[in-house]
């Protein structure tokens, strides 16, 4: 674990309680404590919230578990687009707001129900067009855009699983996204726009296609507006979805999906230098997310609900798309950057929507923070009265900032932690039930059974966090390597899953999740793997041996701190170490880029010859150096702390 003894006592002395203030408690999904005790049957908890959707055909069985493989609701038959729009066109919701985009430039763009459900029909017409059937692979490149949540709906309601790669990953990245999961057609866009400028998304797509010989077809949004157009189409391959668009109809008949048919795949990294493709199916990913949206948000009709995540991460698949619109809500998408074109940016938009719920990520409250109250204060936030964090832990401070500043102290703050893996949310207040404690998560949502175990799988107060049940939401495979499913969550206990956090408990039983305990950074709460970024640097022609590790961020909470050995006795400058850099952001991306390379003769290793991650991470922290009995070469790694330290201080 990267925390240091001093930062956990001051976490666990926590003593700050926020009860649900009367109002909201009164008016809330849920306020009556006892749901926890009644989800206890959990079988008959989540059966009772898949009732609540719209199925084709009843389920045979809510669960069948076969460690580590789960089928929930089997033998069931639902759309998880019809779920999402279809099923509220017969009431008032008709008529109401599914989205309310706005564009970085300023551009808006409106769409009721009604209007979502013809969207989606005419996307869902033109991938069939193209030939895209139920079981093919989709995957999607798009900035934040309403055809992105249209294209995944479009998907869903046919049957064909998508893959959404984030618009911020290179070439490279996508390329190895499309290529394993084989997908045939890849939806892009000319471009979107961040901080005042357009990313050429188009571009992009075709040096990753140049490596995809599986791509058959590549259909371009056109994003409109853009400062210049940079979209080269292909003959043949290529194909502008508007002139598509138009000569389709807009009534696509939803398929008929088994519950455990795969909804989509989301790759995300782990501790091997390969992303993971994360399986999620139909049935119970959708009864969990839409569980979780209506009691942790506690969304409600006239709700205008804002997940600042982009439609590249698993926040965005499950609470800016699915479960807010299965939900009926009205959902805000904002294209942009937070800083654009002031700092006031995001508070603007709350103001001008009047947005009631707000989820975002602790390392930009960090940013707001740093960036000064007078950004906020002069919009008008008293819309706001649910206040959500994700992606991280959340240091007290923030918390107290967000409450202060951002909620006007009267919202509630939900702490959730969740993983692109559980799918949905598992660890988090219900707000209109639970006494919050700045930077804890609370406990787990009712159903849901987690306990802290140490490696013989015994509890204990401080440890791993373990999920002891089965849930609805939860990944069933990797795509295409099943045993390492098995071998990365399902081997260190029986029969229970294992994600990686460490975590602890208070006197009172409150959850603190401390951060991973494996080789995953977690860099402005995005996931990025050591070895990923190892590879990437190994690739230069100067580069020998890398060694990745975190070190403490203020804003992102970690950064990249990368030692590296050079070839044949090159000596490393500012320059090589600029050019290292760029190399690295443009093979996985601009989030993957390190903040510090040091150049190292030798890096210390065990005289097994494994690279000691932690002793480097100890250095990049400025810790003091952990038990080095069993390096081969001591001294190296003490030459090593003190150049860092010379550099650094
Ligand atoms: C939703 C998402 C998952 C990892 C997870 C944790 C960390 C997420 C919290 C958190 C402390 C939280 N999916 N994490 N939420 N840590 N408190 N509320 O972020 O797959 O991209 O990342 O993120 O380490 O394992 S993810």
């Amino acid at each position: 674990m990267t925390h240091d003894r001093a930062a956990l006592d001051a976490l666990l002395t926590e003593k700050r309680r926020f009860a649900p203030p009367a109002e909201f408690a009164a008016a809330a999904v849920v306020s009556d404590p006892s749901v926890y005790e009644r989800a206890e049957d959990f079988e008959a908890f989540w059966a009772g919230w898949a009732g609540e959707l719209d199925w084709f055909e009843e389920w045979d069985t809510v669960l069948e578990w076969n460690p580590p493989h789960a089928r929930w609701f089997d033998g069931g038959k639902l759309n998880v687009c019809h779920n999402c729009v279809d099923r509220h066109l017969d009431g008032p919701r008709r008529d109401r707001t599914a989205l309310l985009w706005e564009g970085e430039p300023g551009d808006r763009r409106s769409f009721t129900y009604a209007e979502l459900s013809r969207e989606v029909g005419r996307f869902a017409n033109v991938l069939r067009s193209l030939g895209v059937r139920k079981g093919d692979r989709v995957a999607i490149y798009l900035p934040m855009i309403p055809e992105a949540a249209f294209a995944m709906l479009a998907c869903a309601r046919i049957g064909a699983p998508h893959s959404v790669v984030f618009g911020g990953f290179s070439p490279d990245s996508l390329a190895d996204r499309i290529n394993d999961a084989e997908a045939g057609v890849l939806i892009t866009a000319d471009g979107g726009w961040r901080r005042g400028t357009t990313v050429p998304l188009k571009a992009n797509a075709d040096r990753a296609v140049a490596r995809c010989p599986g791509i058959e077809h590549v259909l371009v949004v056109a994003r409109g507006g853009l400062k210049d157009h940079p979209a080269d189409m292909v003959d043949g391959r290529d194909h502008w979805y508007h002139e598509l668009a138009a000569g389709v109809d807009d009534d696509c008949p939803a398929e008929v999906m088994d519950a455990e048919d795969i909804l989509y795949i989301l790759y995300t990294s782990g501790t091997t230098g390969k992303p993971k493709g994360v399986v999620h199916t139909t049935g119970g990913y959708l009864t969990q997310v839409h569980a979780t949206t209506r009691t942790v948000f506690d969304l409600k009709d006239d709700d205008i609900y804002w997940c600042t995540a982009d439609v590249g991460w698993v926040t965005g698949h499950s609470y800016v798309v699915y479960g807010p619109l299965a939900a009926g809500a009205t959902v805000v998408m904002y294209e942009g950057a937070p800083d654009w074109p002031d700092r006031g940016r995001f508070w603007k938009i709350c103001e001008d929507y009047g947005v009631t719920v707000f989820y975002t990520a602790p390392t930009a409250i960090r940013a707001f923070m740093q960036w000064g109250e007078e950004w906020v204060t002069r919009h008008d936030l008293t819309s706001l009265r649910l206040l959500g964090t994700v992606g991280e832990p959340i240091n007290p401070e923030a918390w107290m900032w967000y409450h202060r500043v951002i909620g006007g102290e009267r919202c509630p703050i939900v702490d959730t932690w969740w993983q692109t893996e559980t799918g949905g949310i598992m660890i988090t207040p219900l707000p209109g039930v639970t006494q919050t404690r700045p930077g804890s998560a609370c406990r787990p949502f009712p159903g849901i059974e987690a306990r802290l175990l140490n490696d013989a799988g015994e509890e204990v107060d401080a440890g791993y966090l373990a999920v002891t049940r089965p849930w609805p939401s939860m990944l069933r495979t990797i795509w295409g390597d099943d045993q390492r499913y098995r071998d990365t969550y399902w081997s260190r206990w029986d029969g229970v899953y294992f994600p990686g956090d460490g975590a602890k408990y208070d006197e009172d039983g409150y959850l603190w999740i401390l951060g991973r305990v494996d080789d995953v950074l977690n860099v402005a709460g995005h996931r990025i793997g050591t070895m990923e970024v190892e590879s990437a640097l190994v690739e230069h022609a100067a580069v020998a041996e890398a060694a990745v590790v975190g070190k403490t961020h203020a804003v992102k909470g970690q950064a990249i701190a990368a030692f590296v050995t050079l070839m044949g006795g090159r000596e490393g400058d500012e320059d090589l170490a600029a050019e290292l850099k760029k190399h690295v952001a443009g093979a996985i991306g601009p989030i993957a880029r390190p903040e510090a390379i040091l150049f190292a003769a030798d890096l210390p290793k065990t005289r097994s010859g494994k690279i000691m991650r932690r002793l480097l991470g100890d250095i990049a922290a400025g810790r003091a150096l952990g038990d080095t009995t069993t390096l081969a070469d001591p001294a190296v790694v003490q030459s090593l702390k003190e150049r860092y330290e010379a550099k650094e201080g």
